[in-house]
């Protein structure tokens, strides 16, 4: 039962507490009904303090409090669940002890320390130290820490906590180990584990010689599916010394996978604990996709040890300083060790899916929000993909080697230290902090128009930025690039106005710029934007001709794939309106350009998606119909099949990769297959897809058959899909992925499905992976979930009232699917809001509360 009460948090009343707490001596003696947790904690007033001192707890039992070691008189004192107050605190450094007890058994939300398949684990980020003891659980009070631990039966030999092994060994028949941990961390970062545990064990000798022990931790029996991950993480570590100059600062970098958590992975201080999906790998379980997952959660968590625990955040409005910097730092480690073009596809992919829909939902906040009612609720795109944008407009606009110093003073300056999104920015010197603060505070996605004239051989290009309502002009650097007849045009000589252009970049830091172009025998074809150099959203005329030649003449990938998605956007906008889409032509540009080797086959794979439901349900805006969505994706992928049938009957002729071959190279060459077997299945040759789904030697080619099928609604799909259940149903992780498939299918009843499986064997709301990949894939289902007569959006808000007794972030999470209902007609809009008005009656839980809240109002 959650103890919080849901108040409006703001920035500006941020001031730091009364009282540092300089060390804390755990003593957790472990058992599932009652663990017993005895927290010392070294506190000092900050100067002269007058005031009690009230520590956090949410949900605690305090069996005792000791003040320098004596017994305190209970008159001393206040202890509720969520609050422990000293009323007349010593006027000097003092050993507060208090004793708690927590039933990690019953810990249903995750959220603290709980039991995830016998292994005791912890999450603390963001204010789960406070269901362990009572503690200053916030991010600005940095603490050295000394843990000893109990093991609660002999089962529990691996015990583990943050930082140096101090001393392990047997008492009365169970297990201790001390931990110490001399780097200052905020609660947040604490964590522990203990239980029966199988190893992988490897070393990484860091770049000034120290040796570092490194272990994955992972179910018994499950050792040889840690591999991949712990090659990453060996990559990850020498990555960063090469580009960052970081080091890694402990004997030892441990990392434990279970299978219950709400989110991805977590960065705790030499022990990262890790959903085991971002682990657990092997070619016949795991998909390319799989692969990548891991290796770029290892990284992310990894490279937080510089950015977000050795420096950390005064507040959590700073989240981003943590997280959009190190989705930076693990998006060009990715750049780096596969292909820097197709990972800029990716990004920009994800964030126009993703982060421009939060951003044009209720659900919108700035990267830097200035208040939140729920913590757990601003762990967003805006926050962590917009956030990693910011950061990358910085380094576009001053350039790697500047980028690269200023990140060293920024190590130099705030080591050890709890910082603040204006600490960042003053680090980069030639930045214009005060007009880039704006990309910061302000929510919403700024248009860039584009206009273009041609007369008399002289082609006028300009650019103009409507920032979001009620947002500034910022500085947006803007790539650009034109062609003519005879290749890419030499910008030098264009005249600039409003702007500087420096080789293809131009910044654009007023309301508008031009550039002109003298000379010119016929208009040039402009590319703007490359390499997704800003995000925001141009707005330009619609000339399918000059993205055919730009699919041609361009070299930069991410102009190359949204050249593609612009001509499939306007098919999917054709045959939303009823009209046959008229593919040939761009069928004709695409066959040649996804057959053409000198693009990487990652890359033509990407070409071939056709866009999203999502992105067609934006670019039609308002009044959305569902049915006729679905439909149209459907019948451009079909017609699309069709026109490039000769070219995608090739690419999956040619042979594949060798099956347990998962480097990026054979990964591309697998998605380029798999994405022309989609299409040709669309376009109705299914016994391919079902002959691969029989035949194929690893799981990326498995699904890719099993998604081939379903979404061509095949004949064969149910019997494709028992079977494969059948294959795997001893596999969690692949039963997901199976669950997911179901849920996501368009055939047949697909609500009715959902509720069938909820009732599988297998199928339990406790398990954050299952629910996700059941309801939450369900929620993702574009004609299920906004269905005409409001059933859809009934079951997920109920589903998520069920779930906000068990586990409130989970089911909050859910829920922020009805962000996309604002775009519907309004008969779907008020089933909406009835549902979730109907949910918040329910709800307890400040996450839930807090998202329907918001969801409700902008309504
Ligand atoms: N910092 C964690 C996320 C914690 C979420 C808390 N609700 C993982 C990450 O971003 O690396
Ligand atoms: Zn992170």
């Amino acid at each position: 039962m959650r103890t919080d009460t849901g108040t409006t948090v703001r920035l500006e009343d941020y001031a730091p507490t009364l009282f540092d707490a300089k060390h804390v001596t755990l003593m957790i003696s472990l058992h599932p009904k009652a663990t017993v947790v005895r927290n010392s904690t070294d506190y000092a007033p900050r100067g002269v303090v007058d005031d009690p001192l009230v520590l956090e707890g949410d949900g605690l039992n305090l069996v005792a409090a000791d003040l320098n070691g004596a017994p305190l008189d209970p008159r001393a004192y206040e202890a509720s669940p969520d609050r422990f107050v000293l009323k007349n605190p010593p006027k000097k450094p003092f050993e507060l002890t208090l004793t708690t007890i927590v039933a990690p058994e019953d810990n249903t939300e995750l959220m603290g320390l709980y039991r995830s398949s016998g292994i005791y684990c912890t999450q603390c980020e963001a204010e789960g130290f406070r269901r362990i003891t009572y503690a200053y659980d916030r991010p600005d009070v940095l603490s050295t820490y000394d843990v000893w631990m109990l093991a609660d039966g002999p089962g529990e030999q691996v015990l583990l906590s943050n930082g140096n092994l101090v001393a392990e060994g047997q008492q009365d028949g169970r297990a201790y180990a001390q931990w110490h941990d001399p780097f200052p961390k905020p609660t947040y970062l604490f964590a522990l584990v203990a239980g029966a545990l199988g190893a992988v064990r490897d070393t990484f000798v860091t770049a000034s010689g120290r040796r570092v022990a490194l272990a994955i931790y992972v179910e018994p029996g499950k050792e040889a599916r840690a591999g991949y991950a712990m090659d990453a993480l060996k990559r990850s570590m020498a990555w960063d010394e090469e580009r960052f100059g970081r080091e890694y600062d402990l004997d030892v970098f441990n990392i434990v996978a279970v299978s219950d958590f709400n989110m991805g992975a977590m960065e705790n201080k030499g022990l990262n604990v890790f959903n085991d999906r971002y682990v657990l790998a092997d070619p016949a379980v795991a998909t390319d996709l799989d692969y990548a997952g891991i290796e770029a959660v290892i990284a992310h968590e990894y490279f937080h040890n510089w950015t977000g625990n050795r420096i950390t955040c005064r507040d959590w409005f700073q989240l981003c300083l943590k997280e959009g910097l190190t989705v930076f730092r693990d998006q060009e480690f990715t750049a780096d060790v596969r292909s820097r073009g197709v990972k800029r596809v990716q990004d920009a992919k994800r964030l126009r899916l993703a982060q421009f829909r939060e951003d044009a939902s209720p659900l919108r906040h700035p990267v830097r929000p200035s208040t939140y009612d729920e913590i757990s609720n601003l762990y967003t795109a805006t926050v962590y993909e917009k956030g990693a944008e910011l950061v990358r407009m910085i380094h576009t606009l001053i350039g790697e080697a500047a980028f690269r110093k200023s990140m060293d003073t920024y190590f130099d300056r705030f080591d050890g230290t709890a910082a603040t999104v204006e600490d960042f920015l003053s680090c980069f010197a030639p930045l214009d902090v005060n007009a880039f603060m704006a990309w910061y505070q302000e929510p919403g996605t700024p248009k860039v128009a584009v206009e273009e004239d041609f007369a008399d051989g002289v082609a006028t290009i300009t650019l103009t930025q409507h920032p979001a309502p009620s947002a500034t002009v910022k500085p947006v650097p803007i790539r650009i690039a034109a062609f003519g007849d005879s290749g890419q045009l030499d910008l030098s000589a264009a005249k600039v106005k409003g702007a500087e252009l420096d080789g293809d970049l131009l910044v654009l830091k007023g309301e508008t710029a031009s550039l002109t172009l003298r000379d010119q025998g016929a208009a040039p074809i402009v590319s703007v934007l490359r390499a997704f150099s800003a995000p925001v959203i141009l707005e330009r005329a619609d000339a399918p001709a000059r993205d055919i030649a730009l699919l041609t003449r361009e070299s930069d990938p991410f102009s190359i794939w949204d050249a593609a998605q612009r001509l499939l956007i306007g098919a999917l906008l054709s045959a939303y309106a009823g009209d046959e889409p008229d593919l040939a032509a761009t069928g004709e540009a695409l066959s040649a350009v996804v057959t053409d080797d000198a693009h990487e086959a990652a890359l033509r794979a990407l070409l071939l998606e056709v866009p999203s439901r999502f992105t067609l349900i934006e670019a039609i805006g308002t009044d959305v119909d569902a049915d006729k969505v679905d439909a149209a994706h459907r019948t451009v992928s079909t017609a699309l099949g069709k026109a490039m049938q000769p070219a995608l009957t090739a690419l999956h002729d040619a042979p594949a990769p060798a099956a347990d071959d998962v480097s990026a190279g054979a990964a591309g060459a697998r998605a380029l297959r798999n994405c022309a077997l989609t299409l040709l299945a669309a376009a109705g040759d299914t016994a391919r897809a079902a002959k691969q789904a029989d035949e194929a030697g690893n799981m990326t080619d498995r699904l890719a058959a099993l998604g081939a099928l379903a979404g061509a609604r095949a004949d064969e799909t149910d019997a494709a899909l028992e079977t494969f259940h059948d294959a795997f149903s001893h596999e969690a992780l692949v039963l997901d992925k199976y669950f997911a498939l179901q849920a996501l299918r368009g055939d047949g009843d697909p609500k009715a499905r959902v509720e069938g499986l909820m009732a599988h064997p297998a199928f339990s709301l406790s398990n954050p992976n299952r629910t996700r990949s059941l309801i939450g894939a369900f929620s993702q289902n574009v004609a299920a979930f906004h269905a005409a007569d409001g059933s859809g959006y009934r079951f997920l808000a109920e589903t998520a009232a069920k779930l906000d007794a068990q586990n409130p972030q989970v089911a909050a999470r859910l829920l922020t699917a009805f962000g996309d209902v604002r775009r519907f007609d309004p008969a779907r809009r008020s089933a909406a809001k009835a549902a979730l008005e109907a949910t918040f009656a329910k709800v307890k839980s400040s996450d839930v509360a807090d998202i329907v809240r918001r969801l409700l109002s902008a309504n």
